[in-house]
């Protein structure tokens, strides 16, 4: 997949996306990179362990979490986003965003591409820019809104496989005919977003379903709270083997991107994977 500043080749194994969350609430990481220079020295970091793309946002979408204006949006991540393309010219950088305004800042501060969790329902200009600038997009899964998706503990599927597949045909139907090329559509089961722990295990095993769509799939497990209730592991910073676990079994189904905070490790068990995978 070509992108303004780099290319990502999937052909050796998923490329890491690494999480870099400018905000104050974020789950696992809220608060550590809330300045411009804590936030540049993380991206530094997580590229020197490996990171394919960094991942900006400036708004939590963990559930409960409120919706960030705009422009509080663009005053977190514009300035992160110009300083890592100045320091790293050939490197992918996405923004993690539902709003068109703060994506077309990303992008005229050197952002590469859209990784919008609402799969471009919630703002109408999103599609529109996406074509315009014809930069790659990831399309996500989420039943309800992140204020509202885990309210009863989650909701019901019938067929979440099915149903979570269903949704992503519909988006990517949507998108290109908005004018975005089907080669610049990632897509993104949304583990964690409004589903229960039982749908999160039953899409993770069943990933080469949506690898066989043809489209790139992204995979965001790391950290989850499904991911330390599986472990038994309370705090985020806790959920590294089970985090891995989830990026081998990604990574074995053929999926082509892993979201994750924990680079280095993920870089590692992503390439064991490969090894095995090509062992005769
Ligand atoms: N998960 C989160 C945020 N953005 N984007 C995609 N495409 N896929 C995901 O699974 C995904 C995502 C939530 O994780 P995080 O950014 O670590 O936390 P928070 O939303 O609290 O900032």
């Amino acid at each position: 997949m070509e992108t303004r500043h780099g290319r990502l080749d999937f052909s050796r194994g998923p490329a890491v996306m690494g999480i870099l969350n400018v905000t104050p609430d974020s789950f696992s990481d809220g608060g550590a990179y809330v300045t411009t220079e804590a936030a540049v020295r993380r991206a530094d970091e997580m590229i020197a362990e490996g990171a394919a793309i960094i991942d900006v946002g400036g708004e939590s979408t963990r559930p409960g979490s409120a919706a960030v204006p705009a422009e509080e949006q663009i005053r977190r991540t514009a300035p992160v986003i110009e300083t890592i393309r100045q320091r790293h010219p050939a490197m992918v950088i996405s923004i993690d965003t539902r709003c068109a305004a703060v994506a077309l800042a990303a992008l005229e501060a050197g952002a590469d591409m859209i990784n919008d969790v609402s799969a471009l329902r919630e703002d109408a200009a999103m599609a529109e820019l996406a074509a315009g600038e014809g930069v790659p997009v990831v399309l996500m899964h989420m039943r309800g809104s992140p204020a509202d998706m885990q309210a009863g503990g989650g909701p019901f599927y019938a067929d979440v496989v099915r149903e979570v597949l269903a949704f992503l045909n519909e988006r990517v139907e949507f998108t290109t005919q908005r004018g975005v090329e089907r080669g610049q559509i990632v897509i993104d089961p949304g583990l964690g977003f409004g589903k229960r722990m039982e749908h999160n295990l039953t899409l993770l095993r069943c990933l080469h379903r949506f690898v066989t769509t043809g489209l790139p799939v992204l995979v965001g497990a790391s950290r989850k709270k499904f991911v330390g209730a599986a472990t038994g592991m309370e705090s985020p910073a806790g959920r590294l083997g089970g985090s891995l676990a989830c990026a081998a079994v990604a990574t074995l189904a053929g999926v082509s991107i892993l979201r994750v905070h924990d680079v280095r490790a993920t870089v590692e068990a992503a390439a064991m994977c490969r090894a095995i995978s090509r062992a005769p």
